[in-house]
């Protein structure tokens, strides 16, 4: 799939992120309800503590991405590039301890390419070795990464927009409906969210919450 700058920009408005670890119902469900919220893209995210692995894991994303296409929404998949080759998915994201972002732009061809990056310094590498978007974070503090960097505040955000960067990114991190607006007023294109939505008690309300704030 090939995504131009305004595209990928309107798709990030709202990223839903998510794995089995994450879901208080089964996946399946919650991403039905997110995308009958709204959201404009997704990330299968299956890590941590109960994650899924081999043939399982593989399952369950084939289950989600089926989800998605039913609703053309596209389909990232966090970290596991062989998988998102074996599924034919629409994009991949990986972070700074991942395969370097030039070998995995060979590997996926003109799918989409999301990197998380820290420092205007990372996200010029970053650009300039082939991604499409940036992940930005964490903005706020989290409980649902243990592995995070420092809390970013919206400082790299503005950063990175006082700098130049127009490429598309997204902030990450503890966000929710009331501080979504902050994020996208300081220059992200918009958010990515797990936890927000997917212990929501009505995920498809916090989904449109968060899609009013984002969309100003
Ligand atoms: N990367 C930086 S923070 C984070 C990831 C994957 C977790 C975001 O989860 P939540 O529940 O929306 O804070
Ligand atoms: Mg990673």
């Amino acid at each position: 799939m090939t995504v131009d700058h305004e595209q990928l920009s309107q798709l990030l408005k709202v990223y839903f992120i998510m794995g089995s670890p994450n879901c208080l119902q089964k996946p399946e469900e919650v991403l039905k309800e997110a995308i009958a919220g709204g959201i404009t893209l997704f990330q299968f995210r299956e890590k941590g503590t109960g994650a899924l692995k081999g043939t399982e894991k593989a399952e369950l994303g084939k289950k989600l991405l089926a989800i998605c296409r039913e609703n053309q929404i596209p389909f990232i998949v966090n970290d596991d590039i062989d998988l998102a080759l074996q599924l034919d998915a629409d994009g991949v994201h990986i972070g700074q301890e991942d395969e370097p972002v030039e070998i995995v732009r060979k590997k996926i061809g003109n799918k989409i390419l999301g990197v998380s990056a820290h420092s205007i310094e990372e996200a010029q590498a970053a650009i300039e070795s082939g991604a499409d978007y940036l992940g930005l974070g964490p903005i706020y503090p989290t409980k649902t990464k243990q592995d995070t960097r420092a809390v970013q505040g919206l400082s790299l955000i503005k950063d990175l927009r006082e700098n130049g960067i127009t490429i598309p990114f997204i902030g990450i991190g503890g966000i929710n409906a009331s501080n979504a607006r902050q994020v996208v007023k300081a220059g992200a294109d918009g958010v990515s969210v797990i936890t927000a939505i997917s212990h929501a008690a009505s995920v498809s309300e916090a989904v449109n919450e968060l899609k009013k704030q984002v969309l100003l």
